[in-house]
Formats: C-alpha cells, structure tokens, sequence
C-alpha cells in the first residue's frame, strides 16, 4: 500500500520529494498495519524446508544445542577500554597509548577473519549479536574488535539476506567500549574492483559514522598509491588509519627475492610518511616464519616509529611460534581468535596465546576464564555452520608453496565444486601457484588473489598450461577479472606486468599506469537516491545509497528478498539454513517484545504447477502458504 500511495502521489509525480517528505505528506504513512508479515516469514521458513538453503547439501534440520553462554558474572556496566581513550585523546592519543603498554595487546578476529577464513564468512549477526554483550564485558581490555569489512559486507547481502550497516550499528551498541575494526581494501573498498575516489570516501566517512574505529587499509598488490586516498579519508574522520603491508613470498629463502628485507621496509616507510597512525602486517596466507617475524619485526621497529600490529593464519600450524618470535621482538599487538574459532586458515588462538607467554612480560593482560568460556559458545555455534566448513582437518604446510590466503581456501574450493571441478582440488591448487610465478609473482590477497584463482580454474577447465596459454592466447577468452588486472585496473604490480603474457590477455587493448581513481568518474549519489527511492517505494539512507555503489545488483536482489520474506535475520540460525521439521515449535522475536510461535503442522504433495501447501500454526491460529517445490 505504501508504494501505491507513493507513485500516485502529486509530489512524487512531479519528482518533489526530499528527506521532509514524510513529514510534509503523513497522509501517505497511514496505510494498514503490516499484517502480512507473519506470512512472509512462513513462506521462507516454507522455502527453505522444501528446497534447502543454498550451498547446504539437502537433509533435514539436525537437532543443535542451544549454545552455552559464559557462566561468569556480568558487569552492569561496561568497564572502559581503548574506545574511551580514542574518543578522548583522538587518534594521536591512542597511539601513544598503545606504545606505553608493556603486554602485547590483542585483536578478537572471531566476529570476522575467523569466520571468513573456517565458515566462508556465513555468520550471522544474530549469533553474534547474542555474544557481543558478554565479549565486550568480559574482555574489556583487548585492543580491538575486527568485525566487519572484507567479505563480510557483500556476503550479507547476497547469502544471509541481512544488511551489514546493521550488523554494524547493532555491534556498536553492544561493544561501547572496545575500538571496533574492520578491514578495507583501500581502493576496492570491500569489493572486488577499484572505484572512484568519491565512493571510497563516502564509504569511509559513513563507516566510521556507523561505528568503525580502526581501519586496516591494504592494496591487493601492495601499491601504496593505490592507498592514499582511503588512508585520506580515513584521517580525515579522526579515527586510526593502519595502513597495512601484504606481506608475501619468504624473506628467509635466497630462492624468493623478489619481496625482501629491504622491500618491506622502504615501503613501511612509504606508509609511515603517508599518515598511517599503525602499521599492519598482513600475512593474509601465513606465510610469515617465526624467524623471519623475528628479523622482520626487530628491523621494522628500527625503521619506523608507529605501533606495529600483526596478522597471521594459522594453517602451517606455525601461528603461535611466529607471534611468540614477533612479540620477542617488540610488535605491539597481535590478532588471535576464540580457540575454537581459531587454528587452521583461521587466526592463532588467543588462548592458546595466553598461556605460551606464561611467564614473560609481555604476557596479555585479559581474563583467561573469560576467553575459555565465550569459546564454548562459538564451539556450539560453529556447529550451526558445519556445511561451509572446508574441511581441512590438520595443518597445511603446504600454503608454503601454493601461497593461498586463509579466507581464499575454503571459497577457491566452494568456487571449484561450482564448476565441476571438485574433484580436481589438488590440480587447481597446484595450477594456483604456477598462475602466480606466470603473472610474475605477485602479492595474493583480496582481490588479486581472486583473479589468480580465476586463472587457475580456467586453466585447469581448459587443460591449458603456461606454454599453451601463450601459444594459443589470440584465441582464448580470458577471464574479465584477469583482463581488467592486466589492464592496471587494480593498479600497479611491484615490478611490473610480464610483458608477453600482458600482450596476449589484453589482446589490443592498452593497459593504464596511472591510478584507476583518476580515470572513473564520480558518481552521483542524489541520482542513486533519487532511483532506489522510486524503485524502492520507501525512505533511503545514505548506506543503500553506497551499497548501491559498491554492489548494484547485489544490494537490488537483497531488497527484493527483503520485499518477498520480510526480516529473516530475526529467525535463529537453525530455522534460517535448515526450516522446520514437522511438528516442531520456534519463537521468533521478530521486534523487541513481540514473539511470534510459530508450528509446521504439515507439508502438502506437490501439485502439477509444482507447488505445494505448507500448513502453519501462527500464534495457534492455522495458516498455509503456498511455495514452489525447486527439485
Ligand atoms: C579480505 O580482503 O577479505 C581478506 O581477508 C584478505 O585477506
Ligand atoms: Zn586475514
């Protein structure tokens, strides 16, 4: 009713329509109370009982344990952490703070690089906002929270049916005191491609608008111009840029010189003088030996004169012993995860962490009882997610070689079963690598990493290898993702294109060397506003607007599963990936205060249109939708 009253109003008509739009024209607010969406939720809950939830091979629900919530005493109050020293001392005054501690400081990566890296990035806010409370309270002396940015912003949208502004706002108010992180891909902002330098601000002054306190800025090939405007816009709001190193290959091997001592700490340098108020390390991979931490970590602390803040995964089973080597050596924070969140593509654990520095003076100054007991709820929640487990098992020294990111792993192989090639697994990784030494070695993380996988898989599909791709390049129909790299719209790798290889790809196109930000125009936001509120028939906030900028199709399929099942990130987790089995009773709170119950008292045959019945209890009261039967 409410868009009908919209598109037949005067005002809109006549395109007069602004942010005093409701309250000029109240009239059209006054429509019948949103009495169908009971039955919007029953026809998700119908779908996904018939036909599943989409990268979960089909079965019933399984029975889950409610997850086990710390036993330990909540504070009324939050105690105050490093959010409080930001919002009084600003960015300058963090900083000094962070250098005046003697204890490493840690980062929580479970609400994002843990999840991203072990369960393809499919938590939702709900499992974390019932957490958020505790965490905050019962750690309230870590140095931050990373939960949000890289994949988590597109995979809500586009496989959870959430919105992550709202994740994002929601976290903020349950994490009051402790800085909240995320990680930006500087000129890619969370995506996979560069965009204008317009967007990236806008992203960034509405980020921190929202909440954000720390922002991991990184460039997928290490181009430190490719970072200047995010860092920027990141000052800009006054909160902490961390400007982050990718770091690749291995310092300690003769054989791997291309990425050297020397490399790592001109371009630490380079970031330092271009404002970075942190420096990251971002061994995306796990590449990073514990010696080479040593060295690294010790001439970096020579070099420069921020805080230092490293990232690892744990896959070769090596995580504690290279932040055991980094912290020896002075780096003064470290990212862990819960512990059974942790180990494998993930981070190290913090728990673990904890006790190998027993006995040091740098030992973390946090509440053990405390880190054991929030895991046992990611222990029981995990459960929830095991179908988007990759399935590693033990560790992989292998990453030494194949140099895959932790967070690539899992979505590489769900990307290879995709295609057929499921089977080929060890193939594609192997093709990985070579793909790497053909586009001449090149830093490997969101979104380089994601076309050197793309190559892979296409080579591998085509049973093509270095000397065919050459031979017969004319000919092939390469991936967009490895054009457009080829064509220096991800920017400019360290040392260069390989020449012949970027003829063949680019056939006659010619490639850019100048940054992307500087070729793309800018976008008009009002216009976006403006089309997503005819196409949307309600009020717009400036985060769709930027959604829409980042992801147009992406956020459009988002609104309209939102318009066919309503809010389904109120439904629990089991319900959302599995539906109901029959007789069984839930309770979703779909607003503060209000429960609905809701009973699946049958499922009808599939009729000859394909459809079938779903027989409800709503509130004791029957109810059928009707949902069409995919298999
Ligand atoms: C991301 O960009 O999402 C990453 O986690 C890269 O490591
Ligand atoms: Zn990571």
């Amino acid at each position: 009713p409410f868009l009908e009253n919209v598109v037949k109003h005067d005002n809109f008509i006549k395109g007069e329509y602004d942010t005093s739009f409701i309250d000029q024209t109240p009239e059209l607010f006054i429509f019948p109370k949103r009495k169908d969406r009971g039955t919007k939720m029953l026809s998700y809950i119908g779908n996904v009982t018939v036909n599943g939830f989409p990268g979960i091979e089909k079965q019933s629900k399984p029975a889950f344990d409610k997850p086990r919530m710390p036993k330990l005493h909540l504070p009324s109050e939050y105690q105050p952490g490093t959010k409080q020293i930001l919002d009084s001392q600003g960015a300058d005054g963090l900083v000094q703070w962070v250098k005046d501690q003697q204890e490493v400081l840690l980062t929580d990566t479970t609400f994002r690089d843990a999840h991203q890296s072990l369960l393809a990035t499919r938590v939702r806010t709900k499992d974390l906002q019932n957490i958020a409370e505790p965490t905050a309270k019962l750690v309230p002396n870590m140095f931050s929270s990373e939960m949000w940015g890289g994949a988590t912003f597109d995979v809500a949208y586009r496989f959870l049916k959430e919105d992550p502004w709202e994740r994002l706002l929601t976290l903020r108010k349950q994490m009051p005191n402790v800085l909240l992180q995320m990680l930006l891909r500087a000129s890619n902002a969370v995506g996979y491609k560069n965009y204008s330098d317009n967007v990236i601000r806008e992203f960034v002054e509405k980020s921190a608008h929202a909440g954000i306190d720390v922002f991991r800025i990184f460039d997928s090939l290490n181009w430190v111009k490719g970072m200047e405007v995010a860092i920027d816009a990141v000052r800009q709001t006054g909160k902490i840029a961390e400007a982050a190193i990718c770091y690749t290959g291995d310092i300690s091997d003769p054989l791997k010189s291309k990425y050297d001592l020397n490399y790592y700490k001109s371009m630490a340098k380079e970031l330092e003088s271009q404002g970075a108020h942190i420096l990251g390390i971002k061994d995306m991979a796990g590449l990073l030996k514990p010696q080479s931490a040593y060295e690294l970590i010790s001439e970096l602390k020579e070099t420069i004169n921020i805080p230092i803040h490293l990232h690892t995964h744990d896959t070769s089973g090596n995580g504690i012993f290279t932040y055991a080597k980094a912290i020896e050596a002075g780096v003064d924070i470290v990212d862990v995860a819960l512990s059974t969140m942790a180990g494998l593509t993930s981070q190290p654990s913090a728990n673990t962490l904890y006790y190998a520095l027993e006995g040091t003076d740098r030992k973390p100054n946090v509440n053990i009882d405390a880190l054991e007991q929030l895991s046992y709820y990611w222990e029981d929640v995990r459960k929830y997610y095991q179908d988007f487990e990759s399935g590693m098992k033990a560790p992989h020294t292998e990453i030494y070689q194949h140099e895959m990111p932790g967070g690539q792993y899992s979505n590489l192989q769900q990307q290879a079963k995709a295609v057929g090639l499921g089977e080929k697994w060890d193939d594609v990784k192997d093709m990985y690598s070579r793909v790497n030494q053909m586009f001449g070695d090149i830093v490997k993380v969101t979104p380089s990493s994601k076309v050197v996988g793309d190559m892979a898989l296409y080579m591998v599909q085509n049973q093509l290898n270095e000397e065919s791709v050459l031979a017969k390049g004319d000919t092939l129909d390469f991936p967009d993702s490895v054009v457009e790299l080829f064509e220096g719209y991800l920017g400019q790798p360290y040392g260069g294109f390989p020449k012949e290889l970027q003829k063949v790809i680019l056939k006659n196109r010619q490639p850019i060397t100048v940054r992307p930000g500087e070729l793309l125009e800018e976008v008009d936001f009002e216009e976006i506003k403006e089309k997503l509120f005819k196409e949307l028939g309600r009020q717009v906030t400036s985060f769709d607007v930027i959604a829409y900028a980042l992801y147009p199709k992406v956020f459009m399929d988002y609104t309209k599963t939102y318009a066919q099942f309503g809010d389904i990130s109120v439904l629990d987790t089991p319900t959302f990936l599995y539906g109901m089995t029959l007789g069984e009773e839930i309770e979703v709170e779909i607003e503060r205060g209000k429960t609905l119950i809701v009973k699946l008292v049958s499922i009808g045959e599939a009729r000859a249109d394909g459809t079938r019945v779903i027989y409800f209890e709503l509130n004791g009261q029957p109810r059928e939708v009707v949902i069409k039967d995919e298999s």
